[in-house]
């Protein structure tokens, strides 16, 4: 396996509308990620993975784009971010942007000539449809609820937007578009980013013809994911977004793919095809999903997650490679969805950051993960700003449904238990602000904060610091073989590394029992040394030893 930065590097997400105001108008900007970079540097991660920055009216926070070349006027300007690049490069460190190519704004130059008319140049940067039926062309809905079609009346057609209707999206089987996507990217790349994370890349190629999906009982629309996820175009239109733009750098990235599974990854990442390096997956934060999708609660089996994370390590062990991340801005907090939020949350943390961070792959932390930041409950639904969970609560509850049970699913799985603002200090609005901020603060930032965690030498944020430096110290956490052990055990999630004659044995306690763990037999060694562990009073040895509530250790044998 080609050795390569991108492998063992640890990636830090900033999601920049919740990270740091520095001008006090309570919507974080550029100038605040710079005033926190030596922070970054302290934690010890080389590459930062920059949400979207770029102009937009932030109907979904910055993935809806009217300008790709030029930076939202709430963050600051074009200086701004040079700046920010700089002092990034400066301190060694690596800068990676959000590509979001599948949609534009509906603000977006583009779209504005494209709605003139049916014969307009841009028309065919996007996908229109006339009406069936007297409705939209066909039953897809959208990720934010009601149909995924929204008509124009101006030129009698309806245009495609898997996610608000203002993301239109755009037409990938028109060449035209795509050269102006790959000049923009390269203009980017030009500016000397290290890559790019891309936004839902999976599903910018659709079935022609886009046709109904199964109708399914009670439903007006349906996902019909299967006729625009990993469509029929989607390795040619990868390799040839390579071949004409990060073919030609030192780059890396990293393509969203909602739906993907771990043999069509193998496809998408293996390095012959030239495609992407890797690919963030959702299965793993789907496990808690019902048939009906996300708001649909369903309990977490560790069984499902051990065996759902396996496939994964083991599908792409020798072909590709794996991202490895339980947080980011879409998801929940995860030490509240996979821990114990509450009298473990600094054990629990720990825990999972060691199940990850000792896996094959690159790891990504989401700002606040390092000091352990929890969901969010807020009282009501105003507080609330995710234009997902909005759409989706005016729905239900025109369906009747009951306040209070909607609001128990966003209280699970809404995005914004992850974008409430990254909690700096004790004082007000936890130093992320000196105005009010856009969103309302989680109020355990008075203990969960930055200053907190960085005077504390046994808190979240060294744990994590000294998970990183191991990933450099020990070339078999990067590129070792996995295998998972103790299949059965209902407590624990504990797996091997193996390179050469040496191994990494990884043992999670995910609960609040007191298992034991016993070595298999045929793991063989004559010297053993433990790396990391989150309680530090260790009892026993690698070969037996009684688990306490949600610990962790890691061994290394030789
Ligand atoms: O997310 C894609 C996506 O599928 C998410 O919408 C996810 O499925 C959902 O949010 C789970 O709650 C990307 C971006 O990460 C997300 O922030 C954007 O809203 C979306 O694309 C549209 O750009
Ligand atoms: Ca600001």
């Amino acid at each position: 396996m080609k050795k390569t930065w991108w492998k063992e590097s640890v990636v830090y997400q900033i999601y920049p509308r919740s990270f740091a105001d520095s001008n006090g108008d309570g919507i974080g900007d550029l100038q605040g990620i710079i005033s926190k970079l030596d922070y970054l540097k302290k934690l010890g991660i080389d590459v930062i993975w920059l949400s979207p920055v770029y102009k937009s009216p932030n109907d979904d926070n910055g993935y809806d784009i009217s300008d790709y070349q030029d930076i939202m006027d709430e963050f600051g300007a074009m200086q701004d971010w040079e700046e920010l690049l700089s002092e990034v490069h400066k301190r060694d460190m690596k800068l990676i942007m959000d590509l979001v190519v599948n949609h534009s704004s509906d603000e977006h130059q583009w779209f504005v000539e494209a709605k003139k008319s049916r014969d307009n140049r841009y028309r065919d940067y996007y996908i229109w449809r006339p009406g069936k039926n007297g409705g939209e062309p066909n039953n897809w809905q959208s990720a934010f609820s009601g149909s995924a079609w929204e008509y124009d009346e101006n030129t009698d057609e309806y245009y495609l937007h898997l996610f608000s209707k203002k993301q239109p999206d755009l037409n990938w089987e028109n060449p035209t578009l795509r050269e102006e996507v790959y000049k923009m990217m390269n203009w980017w790349l030009d500016k000397g980013i290290d890559g790019f994370r891309m936004d839902v890349i999976n599903f910018i190629s659709k079935v022609d013809g886009l046709p109904d999906a199964p109708a399914e009982e009670g439903k007006k629309y349906v996902s019909g994911h299967e006729y625009f996820m990993n469509g029929p175009r989607i390795h040619e239109f990868l390799q040839e977004m390579h071949q004409k733009t990060t073919a030609n750098y030192d780059v890396m990235t990293v393509g969203e793919m909602p739906g993907v599974n771990h043999e069509q990854a193998k496809l998408y990442t293996d390095e012959e095809r030239k495609e992407v390096n890797m690919v963030f997956q959702f299965e793993h934060v789907d496990l808690d999903s019902g048939p009906d999708g996300k708001w649909d609660l369903r309990p977490l089996k560790l069984a499902d997650l051990k065996e759902n994370l396996s496939s994964w390590q083991k599908g792409l062990e020798h072909v590709g490679w794996n991202s490895l991340y339980m947080n980011n801005h879409d998801q929940p907090r995860m030490v509240s969805r996979f821990g114990n939020d509450k009298e473990y949350r600094v054990e629990s943390a720990k825990m999972l950051a060691t199940l990850l961070h000792m896996m094959k792959g690159t790891p990504y932390i989401y700002q606040g993960e390092e000091m352990g930041m929890t969901n969010i409950r807020f009282e009501n639904i105003e507080q609330y700003k995710d234009i997902e969970t909005l759409n989706m609560y005016k729905e239900k509850r025109e369906q009747g449904v009951p306040h209070d049970k909607i609001m128990e699913a966003i209280y699970v799985k809404g995005r914004d238990n992850a974008r409430t603002p990254v909690q700096w200090d004790d004082s007000e609005h936890a130093g992320f602000t000196t105005g009010t901020p856009w969103i309302d603060l989680n109020p355990n930032y008075k203990e969960i904060n930055a200053k907190a965690v960085v005077e504390d030498e046994n808190s979240i944020f060294y744990y994590y610091h000294k998970l990183i430096q191991l990933r450099k110290q020990h070339e078999i956490i990067v590129y070792g073989g996995y295998d998972l052990i103790l299949e059965d055990n209902e407590d624990i999630f504990a797996y091997v590394r193996t390179l050469g004659n040496e191994k990494v044995v990884v043992v999670c306690n995910f609960y609040g029992n007191e298992p034991t763990f016993e070595l298999p037999n045929d793991i063989q060694f004559s010297e053993s040394e433990l790396l990391i562990s989150n309680y530090g009073d260790e009892e026993g040895t690698v070969k037996q030893f009684t688990l306490k509530p949600y610990e962790t250790r890691a061994y290394l044998l030789k």
